[in-house]
């Protein structure tokens, strides 16, 4: 259990302002600009070490910044100030030698009154638009670096050749660009894409570099798809700001993995959203550097998750609440027709605290709703896929810069694990506990959509029962995943808690 924090008191005041992260952003939709101040915010448990604090780690001793997961800054609630920023769609080029362009570029966002924040983000100051793809279409994006540092652009969870995967190894410097042919030869799904520079992760991410990358069903949906107005991403990210309000990674950062007290949705302080249809789809991804989300409705009303990481779930499945660790995606329906219109209705995190409050523009009592659903055909996990023997072993273990994976650092040079194009495999993730119990290791494998065959023996819950390219690994557990890599080339796996990436968590795979 969470346990329970006192906030001081006058944390929010409303006042007028514009600060819609997406503001310069073209085809951004109009918002309502309210706008926020925010008292000193809450910098509890960021501890950090230094090198020399971290030598000779052997006992309790220098454990603060650890992420315990029992004990995790609390966020604060959304006031409900400022309508949700949809990211735009990015526009196709027109007589180009490209289709796209995505340029990583400084910028300042007014998250606080009086206040410019530097950020980073795509094609504008904050986060990026929403790059769509359809099933099969082949697409040429020109990728442009306009930091002052390296960057990458990586496709997460896109089944591209290592070539065009963005990985550590794909640097591009500061002023320089490239174009990427990347193919969508693979089923409908919610991917997103971010940067993966050679321990810069995690400061870039923190910064606001994300991007959300839907491959879309070819043929007309039955589901909710009307981008920005019944089909709606949600990006789900907690900021720490230091007392100039800034997001200093250097000076913020934990090495356990950098977590806030400030709540952001689409990076948007304080949102909410006004709903305007009686069923919704919600394309939800964890962006966060290493916060677990819970995620249910404040009345407690059930909604359907319909697609996991990789695409559609075997069948819809409904859910009271969802946890989602760093960098995973549900496509969640939430159906607010027959629900009471006087009780307010929110996205509420595990303790309880309001994260997007929703304002109905409509009657819920008299709304209806078309309900989707389908049934599954044959069974996700074949027994043939249960009987095939581990083949690969993965130990995730460590805390803080103490991370490894089998035992090892990340190490460029060195290839971890090799596994033939096409051909299946069983990784077997075990996720060793150390002597203060070990935390959750989100494990993300580039260049595949793999299956859930099992947790410790037993067959995954309904709604891990679609593709997947993260996986929640809880300590002591042994996750057997079904990996099978569609493209050749070299691809890294690794925690996503982004710390824990750039401390080393990280391993490579040749596919030949
Ligand atoms: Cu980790």
């Amino acid at each position: 259990m969470k346990k329970a924090y006192l906030l001081s008191a006058g944390l929010l005041l409303a006042l007028a302002g514009c600060s819609n992260p997406f503001a310069d952003q073209q085809d951004a939709p109009s918002t309502d600009n309210g706008h926020m101040q925010q008292d000193e915010h809450q910098g509890m448990d960021h501890g950090q070490m230094d090198d020399g604090e971290m030598e000779g780690m052997d006992g309790m001793n220098g454990m603060e910044g650890h992420m315990d997961h029992d004990n995790v800054t609390p966020l604060q609630a959304s006031e409900g100030i400022q309508e949700l920023a949809i990211p735009p769609l990015l526009k196709r080029e027109e007589n180009a030698e490209f289709d796209y362009e995505v340029i990583a570029q400084e910028g300042t966002t007014p998250f606080f009154e009086g206040v410019s924040t530097q950020t980073f983000g795509y094609n504008g100051d904050l986060l990026g638009p929403t790059l769509r793809l359809k099933e099969g279409e082949t697409v040429r994006v020109k990728v442009r670096n306009e930091l002052n540092e390296p960057t990458t652009f990586h496709w997460h969870g896109l089944e591209v050749p290592g070539s065009a995967d963005g990985g550590p190894s794909d640097e591009i410097q500061p002023g320089e660009s490239k174009v990427v042919t990347l193919k969508a030869d693979q089923p409908a799904a919610t991917l997103w894409y971010h940067p993966h520079p050679h321990e810069l992760t995690a400061k870039q991410v923190f910064k606001g570099l994300a991007g959300m990358l839907y491959v879309e069903e070819a043929d007309a949906s039955e589901l909710p798809d009307e981008y920005g107005v019944d089909d709606i991403p949600l990006i789900f990210q907690d900021r720490l700001f230091n007392d100039k309000r800034q997001l200093d990674y250097e000076e913020l950062m934990n090495n356990d993995g950098t977590v806030g007290d400030v709540s952001l949705v689409n990076g948007t302080l304080n949102p909410k959203l006004t709903v305007e249809k009686p069923q919704m789809r919600f394309r939800v991804l964890n962006g966060a550097n290493a916060r677990n989300y819970t995620l249910r409705l404040s009345n407690g009303a059930k909604f359907k998750q319909i697609a996991s990481d990789g695409g559609m779930l075997d069948e819809p499945v409904e859910m009271e609440e969802i946890t989602l660790s760093a960098s995973e995606r549900a496509e969640i329906l939430v159906d607010f027709s027959g629900m009471d219109g006087d009780e307010p209705v929110s996205i509420v995190d595990g303790d309880g605290t309001v994260l997007l409050p929703f304002d109905l523009a409509f009657d819920p009592e008299s709304a209806e709703a078309e309900p989707s659903s389908w049934e599954s055909g044959e069974p996700f996990v074949t027994e043939e896929e249960k009987a095939m023997p581990v083949s690969k072993k993965i130990e995730l273990f460590g805390m803080m810069e103490m991370v490894t994976i089998n035992g090892k650092k990340f190490d460029p040079d060195r290839i971890d694990l090799r596994q033939e194009k096409g051909v299946p495999e069983v990784w077997e993730v075990y996720n060793k506990p150390d002597m203060m119990g070990g935390m959750i290791h989100p494990f993300h494998i580039h260049g595949t959509q793999f299956k859930i065959i099992s947790r410790d023996g037993k067959e995954p819950a309904p709604n891990e029962r679609g593709l997947k390219d993260s996986v929640l690994v809880e300590p002591g557990e042994r996750v057997k995943l079904l990996v099978t890599f569609p493209e050749e080339g070299v691809y890294m796996y690794h925690c996503h808690i982004l710390e824990h990436e750039d401390n080393g968590m990280m391993g490579q795979v040749e596919v030949y």
